[in-house]
């Protein structure tokens, strides 16, 4: 018979081979006729299933809310910055991506491991904040910049209200909401942030909707599908920042002195 020589990659999740691009086995016709959607889209492209209504369109509010956060942001400084200096879109948008990481934006992936750990060890919301600060390790997914208690992040809001509503079951998001309650006791500035509220809720959605094995859902937290969402829906922002420089026409940036404090002093003796 015929001997298939054995393949350097495999792939499973699409095929442009046939009459028709499939992605993990549906047509793009079909993606189209049955109003997939992009939260549609990334169930199939990134999970392999088809997933409820719910789930998609939480998937596609993910990327809505997280769309962009104003110019004074890490990411957005650096992709202004760069665009400025004269480089082109993917340059710009790469830079600001290279600054998402634990302290923004990519604190999703840590907030659903501690929660997830948090609501399976079964510790009390008191007890797991302890238990953090014993390890002298921040919380992924409290805390924020200019967001608090009295000046509430509607976008986390609109996640819990989403939720709440939506969700067959929420226990995750419920224990983020009560490490919350004591963490805005030492300051209302440590509130659920959009990267806890959105992590905590997609524990949530992995382990309820019923597309998952509990083996699947831990790995796509290992494997930082969370991050990724996060990532894909700042894009859209960063590339507007970029576009909005070039339609300024904005000439290259350069930090006033006056706002560096330099000390040769601090210079390190060899
Ligand atoms: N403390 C976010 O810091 C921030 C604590 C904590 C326990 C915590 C900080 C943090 C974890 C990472 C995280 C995602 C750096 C943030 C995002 C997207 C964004 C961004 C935007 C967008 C803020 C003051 C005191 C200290 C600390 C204690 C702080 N955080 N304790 N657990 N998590 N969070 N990142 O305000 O005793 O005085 O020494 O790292 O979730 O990125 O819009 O900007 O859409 O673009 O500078 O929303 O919370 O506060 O570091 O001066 O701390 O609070 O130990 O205690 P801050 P610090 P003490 S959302």
């Amino acid at each position: 018979g015929l001997i298939r020589k054995p393949a350097a990659f495999i792939s499973t999740i699409s095929d442009e081979r046939g009459q028709e691009l499939m992605y993990a086995g549906m047509r793009i016709s079909d993606v189209f006729k049955e109003e997939l959607g992009i939260g549609g889209v990334i169930s199939l492209l990134w999970f392999k299933r088809r997933l409820p209504a719910y789930a998609c369109k939480f998937i596609e509010m993910v990327l809505q809310l997280t769309a962009d956060h104003g110019p004074a942001v890490s990411g957005a400084m650096n992709t202004i910055i760069t665009a400025r200096a004269g480089k082109d879109l993917i340059s710009s948008l790469v830079a600001g991506l290279l600054t998402i990481g634990d302290r923004f934006g990519g604190a999703l992936d840590g907030a659903a491991a501690e929660f997830s750990r948090g609501v399976g060890s079964g510790a009390t919301p008191r007890e797991f904040v302890d238990s953090m600060r014993k390890a002298n390790r921040l919380i992924p997914g409290i805390g924020h910049k200019i967001k608090s208690k009295t000046n509430p992040d509607l976008r986390v809001v609109l996640v819990v209200d989403y939720v709440k509503k939506n969700f067959p079951n929420h226990k995750t998001l419920d224990f983020a909401l009560a490490v919350e309650d004591v963490t805005t006791q030492k300051s209302n500035t440590l509130i659920l942030n959009v990267d806890g509220a959105i992590a905590a809720s997609f524990c949530d959605l992995l382990s309820g909707c019923g597309a998952f094995t509990e083996e699947e859902a831990a790995e796509y937290l290992k494997n930082g599908t969370l991050n990724g969402l996060f990532v894909l829906g700042r894009s859209i922002g960063f590339i507007g920042h970029y576009l909005d420089q070039r339609l300024l026409k904005q000439p290259l940036y350069r930090h006033p002195a006056d706002d560096i404090f330099i000390n040769m002093q601090e210079r390190v003796v060899f």
